[in-house]
């Protein structure tokens, strides 16, 4: 009896055994990575050792269906994901791509940590993604994750020089695409699919038509904490075009410095007959030159705001491909794995959505457990906002309930706040608990910060200190005026001239102001108006008297 007992157990265990994942090792256990996935199970993960893989079993790699991951030895590595690399060598008449998802991989199906150069294909070099084009057998939609890639020098003949995705809901997160061309879509080319691509960074794609960046057919995609910038298109949209119809929405991003005719950043192309099919949504992003410079001639919609702003985003070194934001509170140092700060401080740090989640973001960091020198209030805008590689701003430089990112909490915020509230039933991505009540912590807290201002929010302190000094006479007749800068200022405009109110006479960045040759004994009017960003701070009026010129006065 013991014995069957014990048989059964052991029967037991080796069931268990057989149904367990297993780990395939490439190249220790297998020749190629393709040779590994097909000895794969449901469950199973491949796991492949630093160095350059290339030829047959190395490219056109093809997860045939299967729920399975494969990864480098740690994708979450950037060394490590930079030295294990696909090089597909493929060119115009010997075209390979890295990997291809075409079975209707589900969620389950994960690639993770690679860097994939030199792909060449009519769509999708780097990688493809695809249910099926009309008339092929409809495989069902790709779900598949795609995870701390590297997509570097690929080149799409017509369409997706990184990526192509058609009819097909992948999730594509942590990833840096940069220098991919193709006709459409330089990085990404979207048709008929709700992406989801969270934390990536998008850097000189190009593409001889539409979406030097991204690519968008008739579809949703969801933009989020991306950094786009030096992409170009030589049609429309530098960042991003969206084509046709669909509901994109871009949050929490940075799209900037990228180039096109029509469009520097973003253009809208909507379905002629039914403009209204495309809708666009953008809020809590960084885009250079605002909503004026989208392109949106033939009349899509545009939700803009909250929350958008249009400021230098302050990377740490964009041409080294550092897009870290710099701060005057704590930044990290890629190069020497360490917590640093910087002369000047990025408006995009903590002016992401309020209501979303900091995740991965430090509330302080190891040298400076207390926050002495930075508060970390709201998630970032870019790639690195979500991340425990998240910048913290100097302390005053975000209002948590700040909403319209002007740098002030007051009413036009609280009409954000109230606005925020309506969408909660159906389409808010900004409310986390999805409460369609009225939610009385967050309306506490917009009157806790009532009025409050960020540091950044200031026009410009009076100028001082005239020279000559208000109310002298007898002052030489060629002078040079001179006066002590406001705090915060960045230009000074002269008034000038022998009534009062001066009129203007000049804009500077000097402090100082030579007025020519003045006539004998008549009294002078001069002011002196402070400026930066934020506006102008007029100072007083102040007089002088000129003497005889005998003298030298
Ligand atoms: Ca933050
Ligand atoms: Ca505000």
């Amino acid at each position: 009896m013991r014995a069957k007992k014990l048989s059964t157990l052991i029967i037991l265990l080796f069931a268990a055994a057989t149904v367990s994942a297993a780990t395939r090792l490439v190249p220790a256990q297998y020749p190629n990575i393709q040779a590994a996935i097909d000895d794969c199970n449901d469950g199973d993960v491949v796991i492949v050792a630093p160095g350059t893989y290339t030829g047959p079993g190395n490219r056109d790699i093809d997860f045939r269906g299967k729920a399975i991951t494969v990864q480098s030895i740690d994708p979450n590595d950037t060394s490590i994901v930079a030295q294990t690399i696909i090089d597909c060598n493929g060119g115009p008449s010997n075209y390979h791509r890295g990997f291809d998802f075409h079975t209707g991989e589900d969620a389950n199906a994960i690639l993770a940590g690679f860097t994939i150069i030199n792909g060449y294909a009519d769509q999708g070099a780097g990688i493809r993604i695809t249910a099926g084009r009309r008339g092929e057998p409809q495989t069902g939609p790709v779900k598949c994750r795609i995870l701390n890639c590297i997509i570097t020098r690929n080149t799409g003949a017509h369409d997706g020089g990184g990526v192509w995705i058609l009819a097909s809901s992948p999730t594509i997160t942590n990833c840096t695409m940069t220098d991919n061309k193709s006709d459409y879509g330089g990085a990404i080319c979207c048709y008929e699919s709700d992406a989801v691509i969270t934390n990536c960074i998008f850097g000189g794609n190009s593409v001889r038509y539409n979406g030097g960046a991204i690519y968008s057919y008739r579809g949703n995609l969801s933009l989020a904490n991306a950094t786009v910038t030096e992409n170009s298109a030589q049609f429309q949209g530098g960042a991003l075009c969206c084509y046709y119809s669909g509901k994109p929405t871009i949050t929490n991003s940075i799209l900037y410095s990228n180039t096109a005719p029509r469009g520097p950043e973003i253009a809208l192309d909507p379905y002629y007959r039914d403009p209204s099919l495309l809708n666009l949504t953008v809020s809590y992003s960084n885009i250079c030159g605002g909503l004026s410079t989208v392109w949106n001639q033939r009349g899509a919609v545009i939700h803009w705001g909250p929350g958008n702003i249009d400021a230098e985003p302050c990377f740490v070194d964009a041409n080294s491909g550092d897009y870290h934001l710099k701060s005057g509170g704590w930044r990290w140092d890629a190069q020497r794995k360490t917590w640093i700060w910087d002369a000047v401080t990025s408006r995009c740090i903590d002016a992401g959505d309020p209501d979303a989640p900091l995740r991965n973001e430090p509330l302080f960091v190891p040298v400076d457990p207390t926050g002495y020198w930075g508060a970390n209030l709201r998630i970032n805008m870019g790639a690195y906002g979500g991340t425990a590689e998240a910048s913290i701003p100097p302390h005053g430089w975000a209002v948590r309930t700040d909403y319209n990112n002007d740098g002030i909490a007051n009413f036009a915020d609280f009409g954000e706040w109230a606005r925020n509230q309506g969408y909660t039933f159906a389409e808010s991505v900004s409310d986390s608990n999805s409460s369609p009540a009225f939610n009385f912590a967050r309306f506490a807290l917009l009157a806790d910060n009532w009025l409050s201002q960020t540091t950044w929010f200031q026009t410009p302190e009076q100028a001082t200190s005239p020279n000559p000094p208000d109310g002298s006479v007898g002052i030489r007749l060629d002078p040079v005026l001179s006066w002590e800068a406001g705090a915060g200022a960045t230009s000074h405009n002269v008034y000038f001239g022998t009534s009062d109110p001066p009129t203007f006479q000049a804009s500077t960045t000097a402090t100082t102001f030579a007025p020519g040759y003045l006539s004998k004994n008549t009294t002078y009017y001069w002011r002196i108006d402070e400026v930066n960003s934020f506006g102008k701070t007029a100072g007083p009026v102040w007089i002088f008297t000129t003497g005889t010129g005998g003298g030298g006065r």
